[in-house]
């Protein structure tokens, strides 16, 4: 042997010493008597099953159900309440214990099987029923169900040759949830979050009031353009102004009640004063559910407002839409979004859909097309044997799109429309319970608003801090409070929830009841395991 070849042998051996120890360190990670391979598959590479093996179904379908394996392992640890829901590491500590490198050289099949393994045990488990930290928790399993088969359909939703079941589904849902919002007619799509269909409706809206602008750009407009939203909204509403040439100056803040609703008198005063400059007010922003607080915008008095100035009135319902279904709920909050030009509704969030599932719906029908429409012949050829409105993939700006119905879909068959309705109830009274149970113990907790959505904004009061009266200095000191506790429900598992500060207060926390998993036990642990980690917290 050459110098060289030993060398390169030498090399070789220390990779297999390592990956050998690695495989190890990541068997122990996911634990003994969890799914395992047989050797004669384990041992196997990428290219001994399908597609590479024509003869290999046996290998792939053993493979593939010890990945299943491991899946449904996880999905039974999510609803065990015994189960922590995440084993918090520092960054640096989970880079240490996590083989995540790519190597040069194939790794064998049982080694992804550990990879799949590892990758769960160290996930936060967003379904788990103590999980209270986002907008879109729990996992619901039809719609888990719905993304295994995407998945495995793996196709793209532009056009209707080769997604055929997947876009007439999308026509079946999308004007069913036109309909809930009260128009006979319309159109939708589904988008990449909320953002972006909030994005969809400002440029839908531009090209409706000047619709030269797509060709002739910036020189179409007869002055600056500006959009109103309430100081309360998301962040993503002025990421319009800035990515669409206005410039965030001109998404103007409009003032917000005190439990964080836009003030129709303050958004009409906007609008004039920014008239009497010579601008161009032409956008509303509506919020039905503001991501912090849960607030409702009264839609009738900014609609009235929309139609005095001839404004575009766009809600954004991405958390709140779900109260559509529910006869008991939608009432006062959601009156008036029939009178809207557009409207964002994520499924992901209040109904519980799997992440993402985003829908951005229009009054006028055949808008997407006439805004966005580029006729890219290689995909949208008019000459096709079926009807060429059935090709989604012309509405967009984006090219390819995922498959996010067929889980919104399936999960609106096995639930009903009447299933939705039940569960927007029962996360209401979920909410109104923990309100309820917040008064009942003045003394650890300080509610900070009534909710009109699943949103409760409380402070929890350490023991240091009880017994004393509240005003801005305690109201700092409990701000800190917050964040030494989040830390300890990190450190713990036991419990998540979110916290932040808002231009009327420091850090406070937000609770979110928005997965099907969660009972009254739940948010009784939520109070008392805060109460436990928190208690002795000491803060300046
Ligand atoms: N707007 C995205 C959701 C943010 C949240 O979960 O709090």
């Amino acid at each position: 042997m050459s110098k060289l070849t030993l060398d390169g042998f030498f090399s070789y051996c220390k990779q297999i010493a390592e990956h050998i120890q690695l495989s190890e360190r990541m068997a122990s990670i996911s634990g003994q008597g969890t799914p395992k391979l047989t050797s004669a598959v384990g041992n196997l590479y990428y290219d001994s099953i399908l597609p590479y093996r024509e003869d290999a179904n046996m290998q792939t379908r053993e493979f593939l159900a010890r990945v299943v394996d491991v899946l449904l392992d996880f999905v039974q640890k999510v609803n065990d309440r015994n189960e922590k829901i995440l084993e918090f590491k520092m960054p640096e500590e989970m880079q240490k214990l996590l083989d995540l490198e790519l190597h040069d050289e194939p790794l064998p099949l049982k080694q992804l099987l550990e990879d799949c393994k590892a990758t769960l045990k160290y996930q936060v488990k967003t379904g788990h029923p103590h999980f209270f930290n986002q907008l879109s928790c729990g996992l619901d399993v039809i719609s888990l169900a719905g993304e295994w088969l995407t998945a495995a359909a793996n196709t793209n939703m532009f056009t209707y040759e080769i997604a055929p079941v997947f876009i007439l589904m999308e026509n079946i849902v999308l004007e069913k949830m036109r309909n809930m919002i009260g128009w006979k007619t319309g159109d939708s799509i589904l988008a990449p979050g909320g953002s972006v269909s909030n994005l969809y409706a400002f440029l839908a809206a531009r090209h409706h009031k000047f619709p030269q602008y797509k060709e002739k750009g910036l020189t179409s407009i007869p002055g600056h353009l500006v959009m109103f939203t309430s100081d309360q909204c998301h962040y993503s509403v002025k990421s319009c102004a800035s990515v669409c040439g206005l410039g965030t100056d001109y998404c103007v803040c409009v003032p917000s009640d005190e439990r964080g609703r836009m003030i129709p008198a303050q958004l009409e005063r906007l609008v004039r004063y920014h008239k009497d400059k010579g601008h161009v007010p032409f956008f509303v922003n509506a919020t039905s559910g503001t991501t912090v607080l849960g607030a409702f915008d009264p839609l009738s008095e900014i609609a009235d407002i929309c139609e005095k100035y001839d404004m575009w009135m766009h809600v954004d319902a991405a958390w709140g839409g779900g109260l559509l279904f529910s006869k008991k709920y939608r009432h006062p909050r959601l009156t008036g979004i029939e009178r809207a030009d557009s409207v964002t509704w994520n499924p992901h969030k209040l109904m519980g859909t799997l992440l993402q599932c985003s829908t951005v719906h229009f009054k006028y029908e055949g808008i997407l097309l006439s805004c966005n429409a580029m006729s890219a012949e290689y995909l949208f050829m008019t000459d096709k044997i079926y009807d060429p409105r059935f090709d989604t993939g012309d509405k967009v700006i984006q090219c390819g799109r995922h498959n996010d119905i067929f889980k919104l879909w399936l999960q609106w068959r096995g639930k009903g429309t009447s299933g939705f309705e039940r569960l927007m109830d029962r996360l209401m009274e979920l909410s109104e319970y923990m309100v309820r149970r917040i008064k009942e113990q003045p003394d650890k907790f300080y509610l900070i608003l009534e909710p009109e959505l699943v949103n409760v904004s409380f402070w929890y009061l350490p023991k240091q801090l009880r017994g004393i009266p509240h005003d801005a200095n305690k109201e700092i000191r409990l701000g800190k409070v917050c964040a030494k506790l989040k830390g300890r429900m990190m450190q713990s598992g036991t419990l998540m929830v979110g916290y932040q500060p808002d231009d009327r207060r420091p850090n406070f926390f937000r609770n979110i009841i928005s997965s099907a998993a969660v009972t009254e036990k739940d948010v009784d642990f939520l109070l008392s395991e805060m109460d436990r980690l928190g208690q002795d917290i000491v803060v300046e």
